[in-house]
């Protein structure tokens, strides 16, 4: 998926959705959404090569102290497996999927987040980044996950490690990630500025700024 950015968002702005959404019975797809079980793979531009000899994960920004894990060093960190959805703002949703990895609440106990931190910037290979709320970012749903449905995760999916904030548009989910900005005030980032919008409440339809 190459291209404007802007003209993407345009496009999708514009579009009807392609399908009915489908039926809901447990109310788990949110509105204007369908359901996918084909795990479809969304990348702005090219896959990045990753290694995981020269994985980092940098925290910086408005904490107390500068922190960075390696690859084993991270991954030694405890291990949890979160189960949850995953809806992209194109309009496909896939319920149920099983992430393992590292919460975002063992990451935080080994940082010192400042009091007047707001917001975070997630960095990516490849030059994209996304904004939340810090608030979003400390969900309990949010992980650093390297494998999903028992697998290791594939390039195509953000491997060897991508973040997932389940109840946001998974753009926000950024593939291979590699820092966490941490910052007083909101700006936005790839998507953001090309139109989507600052949040992405999927319940609340919040696609477009
Ligand atoms: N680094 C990076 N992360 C990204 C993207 C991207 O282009 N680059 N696309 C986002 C979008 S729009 C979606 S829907 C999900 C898709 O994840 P998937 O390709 O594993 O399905 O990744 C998100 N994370
Ligand atoms: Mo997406």
């Amino acid at each position: 998926m190459n291209g404007d950015p802007r003209d993407r968002v345009d496009r999708l702005r514009r579009a009807d959705p392609r399908r009915t959404p489908d039926e809901d019975p447990e109310g788990r797809i949110p509105p204007g959404q369908y359901l996918t079980t084909k795990f479809p793979v969304l990348t702005h531009g090219r896959t990045p090569k990753v290694s995981t000899d020269c994985w980092k994960l940098r925290v910086f920004g408005a904490v107390a102290e500068e922190v960075t894990w390696g690859w084993d060093a991270f991954n030694a960190l405890p291990q949890v497996e979160i189960t949850s959805d995953f809806h992209c703002v194109t309009r496909w949703s896939q319920l149920d999927n099983t992430w393992a990895g590292i919460s975002i609440s063992e990451v935080v106990n080994h940082i010192q987040i400042l009091a007047d931190a707001r917001y975070v910037t997630v960095h990516a290979h490849g030059q994209y980044t996304t904004n939340l709320p810090l608030a979003d970012l400390l969900d309990e749903e949010v992980l650093f996950a390297h494998s999903w449905n028992g697998k290791p995760l594939t390039p195509e999916h953000g491997g060897p490690m991508r973040l997932v904030v389940p109840k946001l548009y998974a753009w926000k989910s950024a593939k291979w990630v590699e820092a966490l900005e941490f910052m007083t005030h909101d700006r936005r980032g790839f998507w953001e500025e090309a139109g989507y919008h600052d949040r992405g409440d999927p319940w609340k339809e919040q696609r477009f700024n």
